[in-house]
């Protein structure tokens, strides 16, 4: 049986430091829009959406740093989001910083076509540093502002399919997708702010957007399954952002591709069922993977193996 679904990725050009939330949700409504207009059932919005990526600057007042965080979702600003869901019968993926009581996340929702929050996570690899560092160009100081998630990696049924969800950085380690397809992931939606330019490597500017589609191909080819990555791109408050966002197929091939920096929406028919192709196979987890030699990989102290070696 085939278990088809028509499917978006909806980038976000720039998001500048002083636009309302209000505006950044109008311009997703429009691509909900589009998105429903061309047959889509879900659209996957980036991390952070509803803001500039703020992370990029270092703020020591709190109340500051709060002002970018959503203490309630949804929210007055965030509902038009949620009235076009039910409105136009169609589910979506948001990006969004998150305060629960003490604690701040970077936080990631999936929302059923009833405007039903369906499943969250809060990113677990969260990348740059800590303290000011004002010999950057631009910062990233989401290890400052937001904590560790705490909610796993979680795998939900959901518009006929086992969906789960990752954040930005997430995709570049292996561990995030192998957790998602050892629950039989079938979709994988995940949103990203990924500068062009990254201090600690200058020599990698030629490198971002291969490293980007490497990252995802190879989670969706290893753990067969769909994978769905919007951008926030373009040159917000002047960092320019990669694009490049994709839909891409448990064979790793991407099948749906963003050619701009801009607000663009991309589109394409999955069909669950194709995931079996890949995990029916080379990748049939229970035939082919030996986990009792794979202790390292969850070794605190993660050096064992270089001693052993
Ligand atoms: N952004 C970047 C990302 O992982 C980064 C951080 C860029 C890490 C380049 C390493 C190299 O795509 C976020 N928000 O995680």
């Amino acid at each position: 049986m085939s278990r088809p679904l028509t499917v978006a990725a909806a980038q976000l050009g720039p998001i500048a430091k002083d636009e309302p939330r209000a505006s950044a949700v109008a311009r997703m409504v429009a691509m909900m829009e589009k998105a429903s207009a061309r047959g889509a059932a879900l659209v996957v919005f980036p991390e952070l959406a509803l803001t500039t990526f703020f992370p990029r600057w270092f703020m020591a007042d709190q109340p500051a740093v709060d002002a970018w965080f959503e203490a309630e979702m949804p929210s007055a600003d965030t509902a038009p989001l949620f009235d076009a869901a039910r409105r136009l019968g169609i589910a979506f993926h948001l990006g969004y910083a998150e305060i629960d009581g003490p604690h701040r996340y970077n936080t990631a929702i999936l929302v059923g076509p009833d405007g039903a929050i369906l499943s969250k996570y809060r990113k677990v690899h969260l990348p740059g540093h800590w303290d000011d560092e004002p010999w950057r160009p631009f910062q990233h100081l989401e290890k400052r502002y937001f904590e560790r998630g705490n909610l796993g990696f979680p795998v939900v049924d959901a518009l006929g399919g086992r969906i789960g969800m990752c954040i930005c950085n997430d995709r570049r380690w292996p561990e995030t997708w192998r957790l998602m397809g050892l629950q039989d992931a079938e979709l994988v939606c995940l949103g990203y702010n990924t500068p062009q330019h990254y201090p600690n490597a200058p020599g990698h500017d030629r490198l971002q957007d291969f490293h980007n589609h490497l990252s995802m191909q190879a989670g969706a080819y290893q753990n067969g399954t769909y994978v769905i990555g919007a951008a926030k791109a373009g040159l917000e408050e002047g960092c320019e952002l990669i694009g490049g966002s994709a839909i891409i197929a448990p064979t790793g091939e991407i099948i749906a591709l963003a050619t701009t920096r801009g607000d663009e929406v991309v589109v394409a028919d999955i069909d669950f069922d194709t995931c079996r192709e890949i995990r029916k196979n080379i990748f049939d987890f229970a035939q082919h993977r030996q986990p009792d030699l794979y202790g390292a990989l969850v070794d605190p102290a993660g050096g064992a193996i270089r001693k052993a070696v």
